[in-house]
This record gives C-alpha cells, structure tokens and sequence, in this order.
C-alpha cells in the first residue's frame, strides 16, 4: 500500500561540512525507531553514511535516503554531503524533497555552503527549518549564530527555541510557543517551567515570535497591532502557514549527538513543513503534444518519477534512486525512459533505509524509492507511462564546469563501479577527513547530479 501524500514529508537535510547532518539524520531515525541502535559517524556506522569510503574519511559523499514514522507521518530523510566537491549532489537532493532542515553549526555560524545550499532551497522555492546544532561544543554561542544567521541569509529568520544551559552545560531548549523549558537527561525529555534567568529573555522572544507571526497576514497584522496582542490558536495557524510558504524560518537548538531537541524537530517536521500535495503541479512537457503541461500529485494520475541519484550497489549492481511525482508506480511494471526512448522493466521497487531496501508493491505520488538495474536510465532522466509519456525539466547546467569536463567526468562516473574501491581510489584516499580538491570522486559525483534540474 502506497503511504498517503498527506502524511509524507520529504526533507532534505542540507549545510556545510561537519555541522552535524548526518549524526542528526542518524538521532532522528532512532528516535522514530527506524533504526535500533544509535550509529556514529566517528565510527562509521550510521545509516546514511554507508559507502566504504564514507566511513574511511568520516564524511558524506553521497546523497542518501532514509525514513522514519513519526505520529503517523513518513519521513523521508535525505541526507546530503557538504563539502564543496560535493555540493551539486546536495541541489540534486534538494529538488525531489518539499522542504530543507539547514543545519549551521553553533561555533562557526554560517558558512560557504551554507551560503549556497541556502540559495539552492530559494531556486526551489523551497519552506526551510534552521537547526543551530553542535550548542555542546565549548564556544558554541546560540545569539551570535542567530546573528550570523539574519546577517547572511535572507529570510525572516524567527527564534522559536532558546537555548537552557550553555556548552557542555547544554541541557534543553525553551519553545517559545509553549513557553515551557523541556531538558533532556539519560535519553529522556522533560518538561517544565522556564527557569528564572531566563523569563526575561523568552518573554522578548516570544514577541518577536508572534510578531514575524502577525506579519505574515494582514489582516492579523491590523489586528495585532489594534489589538496589542493574538490569541493562541490564530497564532499557531499563522506560524505553521507562514513557515510552510516560506514566509518565515524559524530557527532552533539541537545537539544532534546527544539527541537533544530532535523529537521537536521531528514534531516541527510533521505540523509544519509541507506534504507532496501541499507543494502543487510539477510542470513538464507533454511529449504527445509537444506542449507544456503538468502533472499533479495524485495517485491515479499517469505515472510520472524523476531520477534524482544513481548508485552502484557491489552485489546488486545499478541503483536508481528516484521520486515519484504523479501516479502511482508498481514492481514489475514496464515504464517509459522519455527522454532515451528506451522502454524499462522496473523489477523490485523498494524504500531505502540507508544502503537497505524494503521491497514494496507501489509507490504512490510524493513517495522516494530505488529501482534495481534499470538499462538505460541515469540522473536526471523521467520515467513516465507509454501511453502518455511526460518529461519533467531537465537540466540546469552548472555553470562553473566546462562542457568537456563534464562529458569526460561522466564518462569516469558510467565506466567505474561506484561502491567498492578502484585501485585508483585507494591510492589517493588518505586519512584526512578533507576530501582533496581534485578528486576523481568529486568530479563523478558532479556528473551525477548537475545536468538536470527540478522545477516548479
Ligand atoms: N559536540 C558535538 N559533536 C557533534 C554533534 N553532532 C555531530 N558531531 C560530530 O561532528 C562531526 C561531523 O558530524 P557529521 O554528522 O558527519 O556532520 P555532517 O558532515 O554535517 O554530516 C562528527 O565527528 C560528529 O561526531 C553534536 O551535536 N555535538
Ligand atoms: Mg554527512
């Protein structure tokens, strides 16, 4: 059965290097009890960082899927890399998702590729969370990341948690929705009131919340400041509208490593960033007619799926990692590669946990899976029905690349198995955490995922 589109939530999880993605990918799926024992990456054993040369260099190189249930809703986790090199994989995953987590580090505040995984979710228009995480290191300062954030970014950047306890005193956050303090000991969430030294600065918070609230209608607005205040109720509404059209971007705490705040991130995926449905029609061209058309997100649509990352998986072979976005999709159909006018035997279709596949017997509209050696298919390519094939836009070019570097790099990328090491591999991995700059890997990874692009 394919998951209801209402209770999907597709969320890339995007920013620099070394901030915490994925070790918060990892604290989010255990808590939704996707996974039952808590990966590190320090010891190579998170879900999302799975390819042997992810767990050698202790980074992300990959863009790679995981989900978790969480009240009700699936969330589909897709953990991106973010180094430099590796930064065309984090756009590729950023058009298939509804929604971006930034995650900025409470040290270095924001960074290059915070800079450019943020101007990638605007080119998608897509609603954003900002998760402050690492507030446990010594000189973390939660205010003047929060600083850094408003300077650098733009957007209404809006607090909606403060921080209880400071570096490695770090213990809580206070919701300045609730305004209630909730700590976290041994694994375990508490609820209570705000601490005294506190009171102060949550009560000047919490009007800059209700506020950026006000502002996003104007008829509340009006009445807000009519009125001096806005009920609890109209509150909440406006914010969860305002976050999940962009209006606003609210701004939290977390230590991702000791699992504080990420049930409230879980809880702030599900209530307010958008579902498949929410995000309207994909436009595309209808290959029939030759003309602009769209396709909505409804399952008894035609079938229509992007391809959006292609892996080699050393026992099994070509993955294609894709969304499907109208329609729904079922193992062992034939679909249409529209633009290789190549016909493609689907196989299994399956979730992925990871480098793990669930098999599964459909997927509906909003949903990501994998498909097993598909013949022709790379990134960025559409598989549609052959009665009534669609092709969905297909490629922004990266400008900085030249168009021979990327023909001679994609070459590299279809000739050499991705997963287990090349001996050329080998020879240039080093023990360094930073990848080198003229890296084959780079160079593949970006031919994997810059020649086509997803828009509305
Ligand atoms: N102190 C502290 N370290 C963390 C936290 N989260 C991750 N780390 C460490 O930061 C490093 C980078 O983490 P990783 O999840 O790979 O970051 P990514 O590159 O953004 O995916 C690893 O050594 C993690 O153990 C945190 O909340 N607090
Ligand atoms: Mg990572």
């Amino acid at each position: 059965m394919a998951i209801e589109i209402g209770k999907i939530r597709n969320v890339g999880v995007v920013g620099h290097g070394g901030v915490g993605k994925t070790t918060l990918v990892e604290a989010m799926l255990f808590a939704a009890g996707a996974v039952t024992r808590l990966g590190r990456v320090d010891d190579g054993s998170t879900t999302t960082d799975f390819d042997p040369d992810e767990i050698k260099r202790k980074i992300s190189i990959n863009t790679s899927v995981a989900y978790g249930d969480w009240k009700g809703h699936r969330i589909n986790l897709v953990d991106t890399p973010g180094y430099g090199d590796f930064i065309a994989d984090a756009r590729a995953g950023l058009r298939v998702v509804d929604a971006a987590v930034v995650v900025v580090d409470a040290v270095a505040g924001v960074q290059v590729q915070t800079e450019k995984v943020w101007k990638f979710a605007t080119e998608y228009n897509l609603p954003r969370v900002v998760v402050v995480n690492r507030l446990d290191r010594e000189r973390s300062d939660f205010f003047r990341t929060f600083e850094s954030l408003g300077r650098r970014l733009k957007g209404r950047l809006v607090a909606l948690h403060l921080l209880v306890g400071e570096e490695s005193g770090f213990r809580g956050f206070v919701d300045l929705v609730k305004m209630t303090a909730v700590t976290v000991a041994g694994g375990k969430a508490t609820e209570a009131d705000i601490p005294g030294d506190l009171a102060d600065r949550a009560k000047e918070y919490r009007e800059k919340l209700v506020e950026a609230a006000a502002e996003t209608d104007d008829e509340l607005l009006s009445k807000y400041l009519e009125e001096g205040s806005l009920g609890e109720p109209e509150m909440l509404k406006a914010l969860r509208a305002g976050i999940a059209e962009g209006k606003l971007v609210p701004v939290v705490c977390a230590a991702g490593s000791r699992s504080i705040a990420v049930h409230a991130l879980l809880d702030l995926i599900v209530e307010a960033l958008p579902s498949p449905a929410d995000r309207g029609e994909v436009a595309g061209t209808d290959l029939k007619t030759k003309q602009a058309g769209v396709r909505t997100a409804d399952a008894k649509a035609p079938v229509t799926a992007l391809v959006f990352k292609t892996l080699s998986d050393p026992h099994i072979g070509k993955l294609s990692l894709f969304r499907v976005v109208s329609g729904t999709l079922r193992a062992d159909s034939t679909l249409l590669n529209a633009g290789r006018g190549a016909r493609e035997r689907m196989g299994h279709v399956s979730w992925l946990q990871g480098k793990t596949q669930k098999n599964v017997e459909t997927l509906g509209p909003g949903e990501i899976g994998v498909a097993q050696k598909l013949k022709e298919t790379l990134t960025g390519d559409t598989l549609t029905e052959e009665a009534q094939p669609f092709e969905l836009p297909r490629i922004t070019r990266r400008r900085s690349r030249s168009r021979s570097s990327r023909r001679r790099a994609a070459m590299r990328t279809r000739s050499r198995p991705r997963w287990r090491g090349s001996p050329r591999r080998t020879r240039r991995s080093t023990t360094t955490s930073i990848p080198r700059r003229s890296s084959s890997w780079s160079r593949a990874s970006a031919a994997c995922t810059s020649r086509w692009s997803w828009s509305a």
